[in-house]
């Protein structure tokens, strides 16, 4: 008789968890990033910023459709290279991800958002910035942060209004970003009365700016405006200092703001030089930043470079959309996406219609004893 009864608590148990654990659903988020090569250390930033979301959310305990979610991050490498870009947005698709956070590069994010679009998954960047992201309408495409408009007329009003220069050199690596936000800072620039001496360009693989900067030197420009990432800009600057441009100012959007461009300039003294343009607000002026620095440094001590606030905004904001529309179906969810209006760590998230954020911010930086610091 006790041992019928035992047996029988053990079943009812066992039922109870069969029942739990067949309503419990596996979610995979996608990322993608160059975590390889010589953008890798933005790329891990990048991915730090989503696993510590997908970690934070499976420790909260998320209930969707009255199944318990379990979130997966399947992390992907594009290398920054535009065809395994798409090459990472098709196996994303293959895999079935709820929703994709990046790309990373404006060169591979803008051919993979068409992936995306063609399978219906929705794909949130924060820090591909070229404009050209949205121009196609894809209903599955949206952006967290300021795009180049806003970072190369920002630094253009700056040098002309606040600076006073005249003269500037221009510099890009001839991808979609570096070319992107120079042509945005030239149009500004020269329609604020600005003359441009010269243009340069070089590869998102080249450290030997030598022969450029040379030529530019003879042009004796009061500044120097680059576009590109900070592999590019670290030596740059080492060379300018070589050369005896001490005196340039040097400009760059935010692929040039990061802690790691201190070391790459390896102890130039033209770092101080620098003045760049980042989406958003600075870490201490975001509603949450200065606690989530605090956590993300506890988590992955020296690797914060720039947008991991934003990846892990992004993450949060795909499963908040899923949570309204209480489905994780990319086809249902994300019409309550393009609705979103969420508080996030790095500022209150909306969009336009097309995508891109509603009202959003710039900040500029200057390096102050080889320290990025807000202006
Ligand atoms: N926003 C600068 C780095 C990423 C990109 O747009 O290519």
């Amino acid at each position: 008789m006790q041992l019928k009864l035992k047996l029988t608590v053990v079943a009812a148990i066992a039922a109870v968890a069969g029942v739990a654990s067949a309503q419990e659903q596996v979610v995979k988020i996608g990322h993608v990033a160059p975590v390889s090569g010589a953008q890798a250390h933005y790329g891990k930033d990048n991915e730090n910023g989503a696993r510590m979301a997908i970690e934070e959310l499976n420790a909260q305990g998320v209930t969707i459709g009255g199944k318990k979610i379990k979130f997966e991050l399947q992390a992907e490498d594009d290398a920054a290279d535009p065809k395994q870009g798409t090459a990472a947005a098709q196996k994303l698709c293959d895999s079935k991800v709820a929703g994709v956070v990046g790309h990373l590069n404006s060169g591979t994010t803008i051919p993979a958002s068409k992936v995306y679009n063609d399978c219906g998954i929705p794909m949130v960047t924060g820090a591909a910035t070229n404009p050209n992201l949205t121009k196609p309408g894809y209903k599955t495409t949206f952006r967290i942060i300021a795009n180049d408009n806003a970072l190369g007329a920002g630094l253009a009003f700056y040098a002309v209004d606040t600076l006073k220069l005249k003269t500037v050199a221009i510099i890009d690596d001839r991808t979609a970003y570096g070319q992107g936000v120079a042509d945005v800072f030239k149009k500004t620039a020269v329609a604020k009365g600005m003359k441009v001496v010269d243009e340069q360009f070089t590869t998102d693989k080249a450290t030997d700016f030598m022969a450029i900067l040379t030529a530019i030197k003879s042009k004796n420009p009061d500044a120097v405006f680059y576009g590109g990432m900070d592999p590019q800009a670290g030596p740059m600057l080492r060379q300018m200092e070589q050369l005896g441009m001490g005196n340039v100012k040097y400009f760059g959007g935010d692929g040039v703001c990061t802690s790691e461009i201190a070391k790459l300039a390896a102890g130039a003294k033209t770092l101080a030089n620098v003045i760049c343009a980042e989406g958003g607000s600075s870490l201490a002026k975001m509603p949450g930043g200065t606690a989530w620095k605090a956590k993300y440094d506890a988590k992955y001590p020296n690797q914060f470079q720039v947008y991991s606030p934003y990846t892990y905004d992004a993450t949060f904001l795909l499963v908040d959309a899923m949570k309204r529309a209480n489905s994780v179906d990319p086809k249902v969810y994300v019409n309550e996406l393009a609705k979103a209006n969420f508080k996030g760590v790095t500022s209150a998230i909306a969009f336009e219609p097309n995508g891109e954020m509603k009202n959003p911010s710039i900040t500029l930086y200057v390096y102050k004893d080889g320290k990025k610091t807000p202006l």
